[in-house]
């Protein structure tokens, strides 16, 4: 009938109330008088994935055709953070939907900020993939992420007594309006056993795989909606289930207990994620899930290549595969098992087709953190591919010969297989040689890896070493955390720029213009007010609003140091207190993040945060001038708030440790100016705004490298500097733990005998930094000029661009426009 809106689909204000409310009836069981706040929230999510899903499967159907070239994501790690808001943003339906939920007598905000966020990420790596994915859509690129549906994702945080609490994470507990399972898609997943040589009816050798165990994954999808484009990707995360066939052998065998536990044991693998960054331990789950989701994503791709009428020898043609870190690097190994093995390929014809499809991004220097499995764990869950792996390093090594004779120092170097003494297999290794294009973070970070972890591999095959610099979804991380700034920006160089961030340039004029720069000024006021509000809420901590807002959140770890910024807090409170009338700007110190539950330091370093907060908040002295917070439960939730209201980010890593950094971008996108190292994405950010608007401290690389070599002693830094000395000598005298001289000892004795990540170093120089930092924000007309300069110079960190790069120079992937009949 033409005028009347379908309720599926009609964006007018009566069809959204309507549909709101049916859904609310028909999907939720709940009329309005018994609805809670969860009720009203999953109708409101299901009235806009109603919206979203000719789109959804118009861009799924494109996908069948041979000719469309998909990206596949394969990453362990996914940290999406709630979907409402942005599928509001991208669809461009945040203000029908704002009306019609408001004339129903609800609040959008609220309904928005109950979604459980699906928190399937520890940090950096994850969050960077859920960013990539909004930018694949956006481009309107053809993409799969594909990754694990963990029952529990990261932990939620709780601060007893100072200390961080781990909390299990039910995001899943109200149900999850956002996925759509594929059970008629699911695969089956082989682990353990043995392997048995045989001849096939031609008379080849062949080796067969008796797996000891079976589990099925069961794929469950999400959509990924673009920014204003008819392209919704798909998220695909596999959930582990018992096969039937476990329940029949068993029960027939009157085991109904064995039946009942070989459910549980199998539904184990994608139970929870671990909740590590950087560093690793050798736990048999974490391989088995790693192989989980590489063999069903593989099997997946295998499927839609054999579907779509293709071979298997253009796969690399149709598909391309981006390995998130070393996490999914067993893809090589699976790879050339499916070709070889079950599809019967020849191995050479394997090898190529499995070396064009798959490409590797690095994300780490860190020596520690570079995934090894142990040989004899590796062959008891994956025997075949143990012997597929020293197939390819036997046939890889015997190229190195030819290139390096002699040379049995860098064959060892090369080797897939670390032969000193427990045998291990190196998974970087095994992804360089399997991979046609490797990749680093950022320009330092890539420059680094072909100077350092990835060497040997650099100077034989250079060819396949690159940089892609990471970047931020502008939509997430601007358009719908600062609505207030993107009005702003909107109304002085009109819209256009959130998919084309390089026009924020033209905001450049507008740092000139003190009209302008007083709405600047007024917006951050507001946002930090708001923070403000939220701090005492969460905390009981007052703020002061017209305080400069000096934000460090990212999961903490030595090497990020955290205990670098808490020297300069103790610092200005040793000052203050030697001179109460001293001359600064207020400054409140805002701290947040994560601890891996293992890391005993990183949690010591949270306990010293909130001690010196303690004493530093309540001591009327200072407490005008300084207040020191560390808000609980860091996650994208809590980013979208903290980003817009920073004035000051710190990125304070020790230089050659820090792979990119991302939070870095968000916050100078939201116009704060950065305190950092010469470090990952710190460099560029600075090459971007200027070297007048950054302010850059601490040892460069080569420094590093010089100092250490000569032997660093952090000792006499604590000796010649007396300032340092006494804040130093202050926290181990127990002033900020009611006298106890024992529970910072292991932090202070680490820096003082060890400081592996030269805290004592760097510290002169980031505390003469920030005190440059003081004198420029009492200038506040000119710190003004400089957040918008920040802002505007930040087009180049937009994953728009990022994703540019890996789709000109590694995938060959091109934007493929979907038509939707009106
Ligand atoms: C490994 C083994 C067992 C359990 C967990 C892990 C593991 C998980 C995540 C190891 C590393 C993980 O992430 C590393 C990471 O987040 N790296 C960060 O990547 C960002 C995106 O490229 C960069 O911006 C950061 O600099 C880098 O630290």
């Amino acid at each position: 009938t033409p005028g009347v809106e379908d309720d599926r689909t009609g964006l007018g204000i009566e069809t959204l109330k309507r549909a709101f409310f049916d859904n609310l009836y028909y999907v939720q069981g709940k009329l309005p008088n018994r609805a809670s706040t969860v009720d009203y929230y999953m109708a409101l999510a299901y009235t806009v994935r109603d919206r979203l899903l000719q789109r959804w499967l118009a861009t799924e159907d494109i996908l069948t055709r041979p000719e469309v070239r998909i990206v596949g994501y394969l990453s362990a790690e996914f940290l999406m953070g709630p979907h409402l808001g942005n599928n509001l943003i991208n669809l461009d339906i945040y203000a029908p939907v704002k009306q019609a939920i408001e004339e129903s007598g609800l609040n959008l905000q609220e309904l928005i900020d109950i979604e459980e966020e699906p928190g399937l990420g520890n940090g950096g790596l994850g969050r960077l993939a859920a960013c990539y994915l909004d930018s694949l859509a956006s481009l309107q690129i053809p993409a799969i992420g594909y990754g694990i549906r963990y029952e529990f994702g990261i932990f939620d945080q709780e601060i007893v007594d100072g200390w961080q609490v781990e909390i299990t994470d039910k995001w899943l507990k109200y149900g999850n309006p956002w996925e759509v399972a594929r059970p008629e898609e699911a695969v089956e997943i082989k682990f353990g056993g043995y392997t048995q040589p045989y001849t096939d009816d031609q008379g080849r050798y062949r080796v067969r795989w008796v797996p000891g165990s079976t589990v099925m994954g069961i794929p469950y999808d999400t959509p990924i909606t673009g920014y204003n484009v008819n392209t919704v990707n798909t998220l695909r995360l596999w959930k582990a289930e018992a096969p039937e066939s476990f329940d029949f052998t068993a029960f027939n065998q009157g085991d109904y207990w064995g039946a009942v536990n070989d459910k549980v044991v199998s539904e184990t693998i994608s139970k929870v994620l671990y909740p590590n960054d950087e560093q690793i331990q050798g736990k048999q789950l974490r391989l088995q899930q790693q192989f989980f989701f590489v063999s069903c994503s593989l099997q997946d791709v295998i499927r839609r290549q054999l579907e779509s009428g293709r071979t298997l020898d253009t796969l690399h043609e149709k598909f391309s595969l981006q390995m998130n870190d070393t996490h999914p690097s067993v893809a090589v190994a699976e790879l050339m098992r499916l070709l070889v093995d079950e599809h019967m390929l020849e191995w050479d014809h394997a090898w190529d087709i499995t070396t064009r499809t798959l490409a590797y991004t690095n994300h780490t220097l860190l020596p520690e953190a570079l995934e090894k499995w142990s040989v004899s764990l590796f062959g008891s869950l994956l025997p075949r591919h143990l012997e597929i792996i020293f197939e390819i390093n036997s046939r890889f090594l015997d190229q190195v010969r030819l290139r390096y004779p002699g040379d049995e120092a860098r064959l060892g170097q090369l080797s897939l297989i670390d032969e000193g003494g427990d045998r291990s297999v190196r998974m970087a290794n095994l992804a360089c040689v399997g991979s046609h294009a490797i990749n680093g973070v950022a320009a330092l970070h890539s420059e680094l890896l072909k100077k350092t972890v990835l060497h040997d591999f650099y100077e034989l095959m250079p060819e396949k070493f690159c940089n892609v610099t990471n970047g931020v979804t502008p939509r997430r991380w601007l358009a719908l955390s600062n609505p207030r700034l993107t009005a702003l920006i909107d109304r002085r160089i009109g819209n256009g720029w959130l998919t084309h961030l390089d026009r924020l340039r033209e905001l450049e004029s507008a740092a000139d213009d003190a009209g302008f720069r007083h709405e600047w000024r007024m917006v951050k006021r507001d946002i930090k007010a708001d923070l403000a509000d939220h701090i005492a809420n969460r905390t009981g901590i007052s703020v002061n609003p017209d305080t400069l807002f000096d934000i460090q959140v990212k999961r903490i770890h030595e090497y990020k140091r955290q205990h670098l910024n808490v020297l300069h807090i103790v610092t200005l409170y040793h000052r203050l207190k030697q001179n109460p009338n001293q001359d600064m700007a207020g400054r409140t110190f805002i701290f947040g993040g994560k601890a891996a539950p293992g890391y005993d330091m990183a949690k010591r370093i949270i306990k010293l945060i909130t001690s010196v907060g303690d004493v530093v908040n309540k001591d009327p002295d200072v407490s005008d001038r300084l207040r020191v917070v560390f808000l609980p439960d860091y996650n994208v939730t809590f980013g979208q708030r903290v980003y817009p209201a920073a004035e000051l980010s710190e990125q304070i890593s020790l230089a050659g440790l820090e792979a990119s950094g991302t939070g870095n971008m968000k916050f100078s996108m939201n116009g704060a100016l950065t305190i950092g190292t010469l470090d990952g994405a710190n460099v560029e950010i600075r090459e971007e705004v200027g070297a007048e608007n950054f302010f850059l401290f601490g040892m460069k690389t080569e420094e590093v490298t010089a100092l250490r070599s000569q032997g660093y002693n952090p000792m006499s830094y604590y000796h010649s500097n007396e300032t340092l000395k006494a804040v130093i000598d202050l926290i181990a005298s127990g002033h900020f733990s009611h006298g106890d001289r024992e529970l910072f000892r292991p932090l202070i004795d680490n820096l003082l005998y060890h400081d592996p990540y030269m805290l004592l170093a760097d510290y002169q120089s980031y505390v003469d930094c920030q005190d440059q930092v003081d004198r420029a924000y009492r200038d506040s007309e000119n710190w003004v000029r400089m957040s918008i300069l920040n802002a505007a110079r930040m087009g180049k960190f937009s994953s728009d661009r990022s994703i540019q790069d890996y789709a000109q120079t590694i995938w060959q992937a091109d934007a493929v426009p979907i038509e939707i009949e009106a």
